[in-house]
């Protein structure tokens, strides 16, 4: 990408006045795909509520592993509160290849590294202020761990995104608005314009309170709803990275799920009221299920970490979460159509600890391999209705994610029958809608032959959203047909993709 050199605050200038005129700049882009739609398509499409491409191929990323480290990686806290010594940042063996090449091992297809978090200690070399690691004995100062750990992905294909946190305990301006929003573009700008592509830029929601505060040592509470500029900061994302994903509360790339558990509620909608949510927003819950009447696309990331904490603690070294638990996570992040944001805190050394890059290859063997035999490629299948040849229904089992079985306008419900030459014994159901079109079904069900009597799966769960993808386990049955009865959507069906495994 070609490097940009602007100054942060005349950027930061320009987009504020620009953004004035245009509010919501990052959902006006011209829908430019699919490549399928003719333009009479597109015209109807209007009418629904669908991502960028940006978003579409968010995603389809579906792993994105998040690194917590920084100053409280060295103090044992999770929340350092800006007091801290630079010179206690220090780590003895720092590898970000050692990081980029366990988490590829592993799956996951993006990293989002704490760049500074609440406690303002910067992990590249800033201008803005002297509570970075320039002021470490790291490197003799002369270390990035941003430039490090992006080079690193660079070298593996590995897309890479940064955690700025908006709340700075450290800084001696936080709480004067104007003065400290400034000091968050400079910093934005930095870290957007110095190491090449950013993938996801993530806003964290938790803000305000004490702090050191450049010695004041006092309690600074915020009106989060108005205190920060966060349109601008978008605005700055989108101009300088289009590419970017910004990740809040309340989107607008994508949104926080609501928990910091990993799990997607079983209805999931991608979509927000969008004038609602802003980060730090107090109804989290409905971010868990989205908001079915909402205006915007604003799919949901699933964050959570290996370990109890966010950072590394030498306390949690026994309670890694095992291959097991993060496969479960899984179903419930991905399976429930989110993208499953899994946190590695970085020891003291500088490295991914073993037991927690273990556990964490071993989970993706697990599902790829859990997910790896499809028992519907090949198996008959017929549909209640046709949208036409260009929607036949032999696309919904064939593995290609682009194309798709369609219903005629104003067919709004309608079923797919899979039958196999010879019985089959799965235990996996997977589905997908084709999203550049909308998340159209609002509920579906599964039925199963078994000795010429139709019987529903056994499910610990509801059946409504699909979305981008839906994973439904049940314990093993051996059948020779399964039924798909999609009974209620937003608009015609479009699928995607049914498997079983
Ligand atoms: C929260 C933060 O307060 C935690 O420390 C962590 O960074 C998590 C991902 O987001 O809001």
């Amino acid at each position: 990408m070609k490097r940009i050199i602007i100054s942060g605050i005349s950027l930061f200038l320009l987009l504020l006045s620009a953004c004035n005129q245009r509010a919501n700049t990052y959902f006006e882009k011209e829908l430019t795909y699919p490549d399928i739609l003719t333009s009479d398509q597109k015209i109807k499409l209007a009418a629904y509520v669908v991502p960028t491409q940006q978003q579409y191929e968010w995603q389809q990323l579906e792993l994105t592993a998040f690194i917590h480290f920084g100053i409280n990686t060295f103090t044992g806290r999770e929340w350092g509160d800006g007091t801290e010594s630079p010179a206690l940042f220090n780590p003895t063996d720092f590898n970000a290849e050692q990081w980029v090449t366990s988490l590829q091992k592993a799956g996951f297809k993006m990293i989002i590294l704490t760049a500074k978090h609440h406690d303002g200690f910067c992990l590249w070399p800033t201008k803005t202020t002297l509570h970075s690691v320039a002021s470490s004995p790291w490197r003799k100062g002369q270390g990035d761990v941003v430039r490090e750990v992006k080079q690193a992905c660079d070298r593996h294909n590995v897309k890479f995104g940064i955690y700025l946190s908006p709340w700075d305990r450290n800084a001696e301006s936080y709480g004067d608005s104007p003065r400290y929003n400034a000091l968050y573009a400079e910093q934005l700008t930095e870290l957007l314009t110095n190491y090449g592509d950013v993938q996801e830029v993530w806003f964290d929601g938790a803000n305000g309170g004490d702090g050191y505060y450049g010695g004041a040592n006092e309690i600074r509470n915020i009106d989060r709803r108005n205190y920060y500029d966060f349109p601008t900061a978008w605005a700055m994302v989108n101009e300088v990275q289009p590419n970017a994903i910004c990740f809040s509360d309340g989107g607008p790339g994508c949104r926080w799920v609501g928990n910091e558990k990993g799990k997607a509620g079983t209805t999931n909608w991608a979509f927000l009221r969008s004038a609602d949510v802003y980060p730090g927003y107090p109804n989290g819950k409905e971010l868990t299920s989205g908001h079915a009447d909402g205006d915007a696309w604003i799919p949901a990331e699933c964050d959570v970490s290996i370990r109890p904490g966010w950072f590394y603690h030498e306390r949690e070294d026994d309670k890694v979460k095992t291959a097991d638990e993060l496969v479960d996570l899984y179903y419930q992040s991905v399976g429930h159509n989110g993208n499953l944001l899994l946190n590695f805190p970085v020891n003291k050394e500088g490295l991914i600890s073993k037991t927690d890059s273990i556990n964490a290859v071993t989970f993706h063997q697990r599902i790829t391999q859990e997910l790896s035999h499809n028992l519907l490629l090949g198996a008959k299948v017929e549909a209640t209705e046709v949208r036409g040849k260009r929607f036949a229904v032999s696309l919904v089992n064939e593995h290609d994610f682009d194309t798709y079985w369609a219903t005629p306008d104003g067919v709004n419900d309608g079923s797919l029958t899979f039958t196999f030459t010879q019985p089959q014994t799965l235990s996996r159901l997977l589905l997908q809608e084709y999203i550049p079109l909308d998340q159209r079904v609002k509920q579906f069900k599964v039925e199963y032959l078994q000795e010429g009597t139709w019987l529903p799966l056994a499910l610990e769960e509801e059946t409504t959203t699909i979305g981008y993808k839906r994973i439904l386990r049940f314990p093993a049955i051996t059948t020779t047909a399964i039924i798909v009865s999609f009974l209620d959507a937003r608009g015609p069906l479009c699928s995607s993709e049914v498997a079983a495994y």
